[in-house]
């Protein structure tokens, strides 16, 4: 039941997804009796996912567990659709007048709501109102947004729906040629690969409401929007404003906490007094404007929490290029960059940054947090509409980054850059990054010592939820990651991008990743939730993935590969599995598409959709066997379709390879008993 779409902007929605609607079970009428809403962890019981990933004391229930009258999205993991970019692969469709609720599941005063509203028809977003009522009355109104969506193309991406390939003389997965070189030239229908549909947005209610209140998100009668798409709702009980008294006030400083005047040179004078004085700087309940780096240096720099005190810029356009590259700024702190010998003791907390980036313009320094910070701490931030949230330019070593909250970023949520040392990210929940969630880049220089802890990632819309790019010694554990959307997987260990070959110990530990593992567009094959890639080095550091849950895996759940190109030059070796669960792979346990081996010991794996070890080797296909050697350490038991996913016929090295097994959608992941 295609939902009746009308006016210009609905064309775009029409083309790209909602043709993904279905008719399926919406729930009952309005005078149903409130049921509790689920609250999930990454559309998961919370049971499966106990320890592991962020709490910042919010309640996640999803749309499409909630009351509606509208229309289910989904289920669907298909890139370019809006079901895919949902979390939990569903969402609920709104026609005007319809509406989604959620019971409460405990005391809130703030919610925030996860949506997607259509795009102008020629591109560059619109505006359409969300009605918030709670017990059928205390009616709200948010104005929604979707400047911040909606991206096209091929990377870096438009703003632009009608535009062509933007690299035609690039190699295009869709007419499986070079356009350029191509006669007749072929046609791309457009818009061309529509993605980043979603945003969210923070509301704080004015009272607390208790568990069991109804909060009803209604699409207006009168709406604007031929359809508002609603994901999800996060649901708290906010702290009271916290108070500094023994601080430097921005206020003090002449700062403006209507929005209304610009408030950077107010806040930069703050920072001066306060550096001398050594005091705080304290950031009040407000609205700041500020529409360029502040630097930051040996200073801290409170707010009252990131839901009262928020520094919101727009884009401005540099008169020339910056020296960095940059030509346009925007909202954020600035450490110093790591040449001029960077910034130390910085302690920044309790405030948001409102960005205003709308496309990614890689060279662009105009992310929530930059420059090197050594010695320093960032702490329970909301970062949002910025190109990355943070992006560290090391050498600098000693930051710990904890309970942060970023969504919806043109490019990564945090990243390590360069000769990061000693510094840990642990706590922070990330959600609709434009590409890597978590990342430590090992450029030119190896990132040591560095933990990612406890963080959760969801719905990147581009690459991975965690990803290390070469470096030494580095820790991944007890995160949750959910949902990457295309070329990219829950967790990635890849020599790419320049990076160093990984050194020392790499440990993948005790986190779960789910709904992981896309199909990636140019090789056309299914990737693995954990993705371990030779590209321009082997790996051949000690890599121990260790206690991970692998669940619902899209495809493969282990996915080893050195690119074709170099596939006889690079190799993977010194990889250790254990004490692992995989529940669910459309395909196989292992797919291994490299030259090397990697040893296990109890994995164990339930509901397989194809044989349980697809081994390529470096596709010589000799009657020796595959290049890659499986080692049975013992306990690695379980399996599906073929029978044991271990089966001893397929050690050490059988030749098993099929590049595109039949896909068998597993059921959905269950305890493990
Ligand atoms: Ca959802």
């Amino acid at each position: 039941m295609p939902t009746p779409l009308k006016g210009t902007a609905a064309v775009i929605a029409a083309a790209v997804g909602f043709s993904t609607l279905t008719a399926a079970a919406a729930a009952g009428p309005a005078s149903r009796p409130a049921a509790p809403t689920r609250v999930t962890r990454a559309a998961l019981d919370p049971s499966l996912v106990a320890g592991r990933g962020a709490d910042l004391g919010f309640s996640e229930q999803e749309a499409e567990n909630a009351v509606t009258d509208g229309t289910i999205v989904g289920p669907g993991r298909d890139a370019y659709t809006l079901a895919a970019e949902a979390s939990g692969r569903s969402a609920v469709a709104l026609e005007p007048g319809q509406y989604v609720e959620f019971t409460l599941p405990a005391a809130a005063d703030a919610i925030t709501v996860r949506y997607s509203i259509p795009d102008a028809a020629t591109g560059g977003g619109t505006t359409a109102p969300l009605d918030v009522a709670v017990n059928g009355r205390d009616h709200r109104s948010m104005t929604l947004t979707s400047q911040y969506a909606w991206l096209y193309n091929e990377y870096p991406f438009s703003n632009d729906p009608a535009a062509g390939p933007l690299h035609p003389d690039w190699w295009t997965t869709e007419c499986g040629c070079v356009p350029d070189a191509t006669t007749p030239a072929p046609a791309f229908p457009t818009p061309f690969r529509p993605n980043h549909f979603y945003d969210e947005q923070r509301l704080l209610l004015g009272r607390t409401y208790h568990a069991g209140d109804v909060v009803r998100l209604t699409a207006p009668a009168g709406s604007t929007a031929p359809t508002t798409t609603i994901d999800l709702l996060d649901s708290q009980l906010v702290a009271p404003p916290k108070v500094d008294a023994r601080a430097a006030d921005v206020l003090l400083f002449g700062a403006d906490p209507s929005g209304r005047r610009d408030s950077a040179e107010a806040i930069d004078r703050a920072i001066a007094f306060a550096r001398k004085a050594h005091l705080p700087v304290y950031i009040p309940p407000g609205t700041y404007q500020v529409n360029r780096h502040i630097i930051v240096d040996d200073v801290t720099i409170e707010g009252a929490g990131s839901w009262y005190t928020i520094l919101k810029g727009h884009q401005v356009t540099l008169p020339a290029p910056a020296p960095d590259g940059s030509v346009h700024t925007g909202v954020g702190l600035y450490g110093r960059d790591a040449s001029a010998g960077g910034s130390h003791n910085v302690h920044l907390s309790g405030f948001a940054i409102e960005g205003d980036v709308r496309e990614r313009i890689d060279t662009d320094q105009v992310n929530g947090i930059g420059g090197a910070l050594s010695d320093s701490s960032i702490e329970g931030l909301y970062i949002h509409h910025t190109k990355a949230g943070m992006w560290l330019d090391g050498p600098m070593t000693n930051l710990t980054v904890s309970g942060n909250q970023i969504a919806d970023q043109i490019a990564d949520g945090i990243n390590f850059h360069t000769g990061v040392t000693n510094s840990v990210v642990r706590g922070n929940f990330l959600r609709d990054t434009g590409d890597d969630g978590l990342a430590m880049w090992s450029e030119k220089t190896a990132d040591s010592g560095d933990v990612f802890d406890h963080n959760t990632v969801q719905t990147p819309v581009l690459a991975n939820g965690i990803a290390l790019y070469g470096g030494s010694d580095l820790t991944v554990t007890d995160n949750l990651v959910a949902d990457p959307i295309r070329e990219g997987s829950a967790l990635q260990i890849g020599t790419r991008f320049g990076a160093v070959p990984f050194s020392g110990r790499i440990r993948v530990g005790d986190n779960t990743t789910v709904r992981s593992g896309t199909f990636e567009l140019n090789w056309k094959i299914g990737l693995g939730a954990i993705w371990i890639y030779a590209l321009e080095h082997s790996v051949d550091a000690d890599l121990e993935v260790t206690g991970d849950d692998f669940l619902d895996n899209t495809y493969n759940a282990i996915m080893m590969v050195s690119d074709w190109p170099v596939k006889d030059q690079y190799s993977i070796t010194n990889v250790h599995f254990s004490d692992i669960k995989v529940d669910g792979t459309g395909t196989d346990v292992v797919s291994a598409r490299a030259a090397g081996g990697a040893t296990f010991q109890n994995v164990q794996a339930r509901n397989v959709g194809a044989v349980g070890i697809d081994n390529c080797g470096s596709f010589h296909f000799t009657p020796a066997g595959s290049e890659f050697t499986v080692t049975d350490l013992g306990g690695n038991t379980g399996g599906g379709t073929t029978g044991p996913w271990m089966a001893g016929w397929e050690l050490p090295n059988t030749l098993t390879c099929d590049d595109r097994p039949v896909v068998v959608a597993p059921p959905g992941p269950s305890p493990w008993s």
